[in-house]
């Protein structure tokens, strides 16, 4: 097994452009991943598109279009957009991708071969909108819509025949399901009888997928399809080597498909006798105010129009410090202007202006050296020592926003610690203190910096160009007296609440 940082979205349904819920999850990847790599852990991001199936289907017909050319059209709005938001994903895979397809139809084979898939009639309710055979109860609960009977031949995962050894993996590893009260979510669904999963739809009725290898009259359902894509990407029966480099993954998803990962894929992965997934992450759902995106009520963010008003780096900052990683968040102007204007604007940008002005006022910009420390800057310096460690075990445990808000916290005190000390009143008597002061609050600035680099990578470059110190670590005493320290704008001029 690995122990290597292998991370992955969901593959995205190419049935319409990517709204803000998209980008979340594609750029908590990419900042986990950063963060992985600034710890020195080699890493690997893959995220992707979910190119089969009837949503994709009737998106291309609705637009007069054959799946694969309108599958091929949108694709790039992906994509254009993971380049905007500075996604720096290692691999995109689509489910169209002869990689995959080779792969999928292998592992139903070897499924097949196996006896775990068996020919069935079957007769039951079916919700269009999931693609999915839905239980009695599921239908009586009136959160499916366009359901209807179906009676059918179709081929089957014998998906019940794991299930107590799915829950006694649960059991045995609480770090597999995230956060813990999705894990009891499993758990009791699991409680009921798992029936088996119905892997085809006959191509009578639905043929855009993957033809199955040993019935030519069917193709695969499109959900065994595509969670097939997180092995097939990296190497599953086509490069041992690179895919036991990575495999197994931390999979991070919306609660909105937590089922289909927890129980049909890790089901999947025992039929085939791999390694379960190290970590299953379900995180909450962005709402708009207080009611779900949805474009029928026309609420849904475009995170193009953010970019393009207030630049990638605030939101990106926004999205991963405002949701707490398992709950849901709410998305509003308000909101994310006051988190700019506090965080970014009074706090960090404000540090930066404060201490580059005085050193270009007293030190001509050159960074002063520290000379004989104080009591008073002991606090600070212990404080910046010990960040780094902490915003590690933070995010280890997946506390993105505090490590976020610990960084922060940092620079507060720093601002605090500006105030008490007042360098610009020292200088006038004191040259040599005023310099230690600067120079104390600068590296605790410079480190600052470092850690939000995962987070905010565009300005946080901006500021370590600034101070002369680009691709320096956070330790503290890596930033160099006598650097000439660059003349620059407001990094983060304070925004306005826009009327309504
Ligand atoms: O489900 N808040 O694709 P999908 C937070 N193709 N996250 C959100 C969100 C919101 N309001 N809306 C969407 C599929 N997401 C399948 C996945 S994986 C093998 C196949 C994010 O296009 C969140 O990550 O409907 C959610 O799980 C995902 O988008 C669903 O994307």
């Amino acid at each position: 097994m690995s122990d290597n940082f292998f991370v992955t979205t969901p593959i995205y349904y190419v049935n319409d452009k990517p709204h803000i819920g998209h980008a979340y999850t594609t750029i908590l990847a990419d900042v986990l991943t950063r963060y992985h790599k600034v710890a020195g852990i080699p890493s690997f991001f893959l995220t992707g598109l979910d190119e089969h199936g009837q949503k994709v289907k009737q998106a291309a017909e609705a637009r007069g279009m054959s799946p694969l050319d309108h599958c091929n059209d949108l694709a790039p709005r992906f994509t254009d957009l993971w380049e905007k938001l500075e996604i720096q994903n290692d691999d995109f895979i689509r489910t169209t991708q002869p990689r995959h397809v080779q792969v999928v139809q292998a592992i139903l084979q070897k499924v097949y071969d196996a006896g775990d898939i068996y020919c069935d009639e079957y007769v039951g309710w079916y919700s269009v909108s999931e693609e999915r055979f839905i239980t009695e109860t599921e239908k009586d609960s009136g959160e499916f819509r366009d359901v209807a009977q179906l009676k059918e031949k179709n081929w089957f995962f014998k998906m019940s025949q794991y299930q107590q050894q799915l829950i006694d993996y649960i059991q045995k590893n609480p770090e597999y399901i995230q956060p813990e009260h999705r894990k009891n979510e499993i758990l009791g669904f699991l409680r009921q009888p798992l029936g088996d999963l119905c892997i085809s739809r006959p191509k009578s009725r639905m043929d855009w997928g993957i033809e199955l290898p040993f019935d030519k009259d069917y193709v695969t359902y499109v959900w065994f399809d595509a969670l097939i894509n997180y092995v097939s990407a990296i190497g599953y029966l086509t490069d041992d080597e690179n895919f036991n480099q990575w495999w197994p993954a931390v999979h991070l998803l919306g609660k909105d498909i937590l089922t289909t990962h927890c129980v049909y894929w890790s089901t999947m992965l025992m039929a085939l006798g791999l390694p379960l997934p190290r970590t299953i992450f379900a995180h909450g759902w962005w709402l708009m105010g207080e009611s779900k995106m949805s474009k029928s009520l026309g609420n849904v963010v475009s995170p193009l129009d953010l970019i393009d008003r207030y630049g990638v780096d605030s939101v990106r900052y926004y999205l991963m410090r405002e949701m707490v990683l398992g709950q849901d968040a709410s998305f509003t102007m308000e909101s994310f202007i006051k988190r700019f204007n506090s965080d970014l604007a009074n706090d960090f940008g404000n540090l930066l202006n404060r201490v580059s002005g005085l050193i270009a006022k007293y030190f001509d910009g050159s960074i002063p050296p520290p000379s004989k420390q104080q009591g008073s800057d002991k606090p600070i310096i212990e404080k910046a020592v010990l960040l780094e460690d902490k915003v590690k075990t933070l995010i280890e445990s997946m506390r993105i926003h505090e490590a976020i808000e610990e960084t922060i916290v940092l620079v507060r005190c720093v601002n605090k610690y500006m105030e008490m000390q007042a360098p610009w009143k020292v200088a006038k008597t004191d040259l040599e203190r005023a310099g230690t002061i600067l120079y104390v609050a600068t590296e605790a600035l410079r480190i600052s910096a470092v850690l939000l680099s995962p987070v905010m990578p565009s300005k946080t470059a901006a500021v370590l160009d600034i101070l002369g110190a680009p691709g320096s670590k956070a330790q503290w005493g890596q930033l160099q007296p006598s650097t000439q320290m660059q003349t620059h704008t407001a990094l983060f001029p304070r925004l306005e609440i826009p009327e309504k």
